[in-house]
């Protein structure tokens, strides 16, 4: 697909309008043979389409940080995604089933940033530049069928991301490296965790955050949010559900789940 300009604007059109529109779409690599950097070119022209629209750039996502989340898509590389403000939850608020198409929850550790970070840096470098950590909910949602993708599939629909709530910021001051953690739904647990699950420490998704971005011209800015990937498998949300992790020394982030 390598200079079919017009065709990767299409596939960006097509991911774009099954994300606002909910609906399920086939695989792009059914049909196609795209690339890692023809699908970053599509999550980045279906990006501008939500800033057509006046979505406005927040932050970042990691995706496939840990073995758990690898294990349960069957995609084995890193992966990462352009977070915007209309993705993002009040903490305690509501979400509508119906605006998905087969939506799942994930524990994650936020890092709230207050100094830009681009290309090789080190974990104390990118420590130094954490205003403050939170522990968080990614809402992901496919927009593939059967919620299956390869590599570049998942790429190209923005890594699956569709919302995220973050709780009370803290202080950077405590290690995040190995804090344990629990998905709740209803007041049941039905993952249970450590951040370390995260590359180890999450610092380390932080610090890939900074080397991929710059492999696409950009930078991670002051202000923006990086979420360090899902410390484990994905739970599907359903109407009427109650969510909640709860996380070692952070205190706890949820939501609700309307029809
Ligand atoms: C891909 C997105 C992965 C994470 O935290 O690992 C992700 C998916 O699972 O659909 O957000
Ligand atoms: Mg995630």
């Amino acid at each position: 697909m390598n200079g079919i300009v017009t065709g990767l604007g299409e596939l960006a059109r097509i991911a774009d309008d099954a994300a606002r529109l909910a609906h399920a779409i086939p695989q792009f690599t059914d049909r196609l043979a795209l690339t890692v950097d023809d699908a970053y070119a599509v999550q980045a022209l279906s990006l501008a389409r939500r800033a057509a629209r006046g979505e406005r750039r927040v932050g970042m996502k990691m995706g496939l940080t840990s073995r758990a989340k690898m294990a349960q898509v069957g995609v084995d590389e890193m992966i990462w995604g352009r977070l915007t403000d209309a993705m993002q939850v009040e903490e305690g608020g509501t979400i509508r089933r119906s605006a998905y198409v087969h939506p799942r929850v994930e524990p994650e550790l936020a890092f709230l940033l207050k100094a830009p970070l681009a290309g090789r840096v080190t974990a104390a470098q990118a420590l130094a530049a954490v205003e403050a950590v939170a522990p968080a909910l990614e809402i992901i949602d496919s927009r593939y069928r059967d919620f299956k993708f390869a590599l570049p599939d998942v790429i190209a629909d923005n890594s699956s991301s569709s919302g995220f709530v973050v709780g009370q910021w803290r202080r950077p001051d405590l290690d995040v490296g190995n804090l344990g953690l629990a998905l709740l739904a209803d007041g049941q647990p039905v993952q249970v965790g450590s951040t370390a699950a995260i590359l180890g420490h999450p610092v380390r998704s932080l610090v890939a955050a900074a080397r991929l971005v710059a492999q696409w011209g950009e930078r991670l800015e002051a202000g923006w949010i990086v979420l360090a990937g899902g410390a484990t498998a994905a739970h599907p949300l359903a109407p009427g559900m109650a969510v909640r992790a709860d996380m070692q020394g952070l205190g706890s982030v949820s939501f609700q789940v309307g029809e």
